[in-house]
């Protein structure tokens, strides 16, 4: 849409089950924020809309995982999330959460038009069902095998190995996610919003219209699903977690979190234009209003087809007018994962790196995934920081303000004529904002940022080519003309870097005494007025040293070593104790002598050992797996200065050292070779 009266911009809603990291940063908060921040200085109408998708299927789960309730749940991530994106500058103008009341009344109100408009098709069919647990099993509360790729613990909604989306009656050997059952079938009711008729009726036309305004992959994906024709979606759940179904008779349905989800931009809208004092209809349903939802590849279908259906089937609203969706970003070459925790958390990072918000920004959007699947590492972290924002951007801030206040007492001096030369480093510099402009409206941000970079780049060419240093006693009035210049373009970048680098951009607008400006001046060259002074020169950024890049990098690896160690039951290591400490116990090699089990126990037997000091009785829980034949004349490993402690009556004097893995299986700690009795452990 060229020139709309206003933009309603959003951004995913997270779901609030866990954390964030970088991967959803890449995908859709940073693009959106540097989208916004961009309009924002041009002085635009827009409202940036984003909030946590508190229903659904991932946060019940995730609530009997830790056996807290889903609210608790998502309080906390809510809160987790909101701070992370405020602490990352990611500046919503809201950020609202679907379990609030007015979310459940709008999402409500908007099912019941749709049903009363006889918009759904309403269908009984058998499905998935866990009788020990007294549940329908749709979307992740079944696990199988994916039919297209063979990956064997794909979700009943999705794969997440090849991203194919799946139903439930699709999946290979099936099993409930909750019990690890076999599942039944059985019959239930549900409301399926009739895509095959949307279709055909408008959707594929409407789609087709973008073929050319919309990114490739996203129209790509559009028509490989209408190219395989769309179904019938089921748009309601049995579950108790979520908006009730706002009709009689539906007791333990709720609406599908895909339902419910995007029905959040709309509550969201109407909350923050509450507090605005604004008029949220005119963000929804006025035809000059341009919407864009940013997203990750994965909710293209959703923000594409479903949603566009779903607004068409209620009628008065807008439909989106773009949906930069982004591919996904990989960590260090190998895929970024939650359940291998293979991630750079947003917390995490927020601690390690508090002045290094604009480092993280800055190297993820020049990384940003736009065309396809991208990587972030934490070497390319520390040479963007060290060769781009220190070397380029902060050496030639640090120079032009050092040289102002040697020569001109800080004072923006008076221009005395400008050369061909100037004039074409001003042309450059008003060329470069043009071209930024540019590919921010087309969703360029790599480029963009690239762009942002090039005004500093070229302030170091000129600084370099004038040599103003080397002139000062020849010709000050042209000293004063090239650092009236470099302030200017020192201003410009101020302006520029705004939507990508927005913390730096506040400090140099700091150093150069001025406050935020607006989009248009950047690249003029009478920004600062001859006379203004400036502020005492500091750098804007410090050098990463390797250290810190490879300790993140041993930090990631140890998370990931962890999480492996605790798939495979291994205990987590217990506290280092002294060599004191280890050198009390009194440790020696004996032979069993006697063994029987002990009677009304399954587990203990009662054995006579000679330890080479005495012969004794230990009670051991062995008798599961060993019988009194198994371990007669056995050596084994015994502490000998244990307290001695009685057990089922008996007084056991010592414990036999056996090493237990994750099953519980048992095994003894025997010399390899025959061994004196008594011979000291250590
Ligand atoms: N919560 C899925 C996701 O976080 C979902 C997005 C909803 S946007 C309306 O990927
Ligand atoms: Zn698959």
């Amino acid at each position: 849409m060229k020139d709309p009266k206003r933009y309603l911009v959003t951004a995913a809603l997270p779901y609030a089950n866990g954390p964030l990291h970088i991967g959803h940063i890449a995908g859709a908060y940073l693009p959106a924020d540097i989208y916004v921040r961009y309009l924002r200085l041009k002085g635009k109408d827009v409202a940036f809309i984003c909030g946590s998708d508190e229903h659904g299927v991932p946060i019940t789960l995730r609530s009997r995982k830790e056996g807290i309730s889903p609210q608790k749940i998502v309080d906390k991530y809510h809160e987790i999330n909101r701070k992370g994106f405020e602490d990352l500058g990611i500046e919503f103008d809201i950020y609202h959460r679907t379990s609030d009341p007015l979310h459940h009344q709008t999402a409500s109100d908007f099912f019941r038009t749709l049903y009363e408009k006889g918009e759904f098709v309403e269908k009984e069919e058998e499905q998935f069902y866990d009788e020990a647990e007294n549940q329908f099993l749709a979307d992740r509360y079944i696990v199988g095998t994916c039919p297209h790729c063979n990956y064997d613990k794909a979700y009943g909604d999705q794969c997440e190995q090849c991203g194919a989306s799946l139903s439930p009656k699709e999946l290979i050997d099936p099993v409930s996610a909750l019990s690890g059952n076999k599942p039944q079938l059985k019959r239930t009711r549900h409301w399926y919003l009739p895509l095959d008729k949307h279709q055909d009726e408008w959707l594929e036309q409407w789609i087709d219209s973008h073929s050319q305004d919309w990114k490739s992959n996203v129209y790509g994906q559009c028509k490989s699903w209408l190219n395989q024709r769309l179904h019938p979606r089921a748009v309601t759940r049995d579950l108790e977690w979520g908006v009730p179904v706002p009709v009689e008779g539906t007791e333990g349905k709720v609406l599908y979190v895909w339902f419910d989800a995007p029905i959040g931009y709309i509550s969201a809208t109407k909350a923050w234009a509450e507090q605005q004092g604004k008029d949220w209809e005119k963000y929804w349903k006025d035809e000059e209003t341009s919407l864009i939802h940013f997203i990750g590849k994965d909710n293209i279908v959703f923000h594409c087809l479903i949603f566009p259906s779903m607004l068409k089937a209620h009628g008065g609203y807008i439909l989106p007018d773009n949906v930069p969706a982004n591919e996904f970003l990989n960590l260090e070459g190998d895929k970024l994962s939650t359940s291998r925790n293979w991630a750079v958390w947003i917390n995490e990072f927020v601690e390690d790196f508090p002045d290094k918000i604009d480092t993280l920004r800055y190297t993820l959007a020049a990384n940003f995934p736009e065309q396809k699947d991208n990587d972030f590492t934490w070497k390319d972290f520390q040479n963007r920081h060290n060769n781009e924002l220190v070397a380029v951007l902060g050496n030639f801030v640090n120079r032009a303000l050092v040289l102002t206040k040697k020569y001109f007492n800080k004072q923006v001096p008076e221009v005395t004529e400008w050369t061909d030369y100037d004039r074409d480093i001003i042309r450059r510099a008003a060329q470069i904002k043009e071209d930024l402009e540019d590919r921010i409206e087309h969703y360029k941000f790599r480029e963009a940022v690239k762009l942002a970079m090039d005004i500093g780049r070229l302030g170091n060419k000129y600084l370099a080519d004038t040599e103003p240093w080397s002139l000062y006693k020849e010709d000050p009035g042209r000293v004063a003309t090239i650092l009236n210049l470099s302030l200017q373009l020192a201003a410009s970048i101020s302006i520029v870097i705004e939507p990508f680098l927005p913390f730096t951009a506040e400090r140099l607008r700091n150093f150069l005494n001025i406050g935020q400006l607006n989009w248009e001046l950047a690249g003029k060259p009478d920004i600062l007025k001859p006379g203004h002074e400036v502020k005492k020169p500091k750098h804007l950024f410090q050098k990463i040293e390797d250290q810190t890049v490879e300790r993140q990098l041993e930090k990631l690896k140890e998370a990931r070593r962890k999480k492996e160690q605790e798939e495979q039951g291994v205990e987590p290591a217990k506290e280092n104790i002294s060599f004191d400490d280890f050198s009390r116990l009194d440790i020696r090699v004996g032979q069993i002598l006697e063994a029987e089990k002990v009677p009304k126990t399954k587990k203990l037997m009662k054995l006579t050992v000679d330890t080479g000091l005495d012969q004794r009785t230990v009670v051991a829980g062995i008798a599961e797996q060993f019988s009194p034949e198994q371990v007669r004349g056995k050596q084994v490993s015994i502490a000998v200065n244990l307290e001695p402690k009685k057990i089922k009556g008996i007084q056991s004097q010592g414990m036999i050292l056996m090493a237990e893995d994750a099953q519980g299986n048992l095994t003894f700690l025997s010399p390899g070779t025959p061994t004196q009795k008594g011979a000291v452990v250590k």
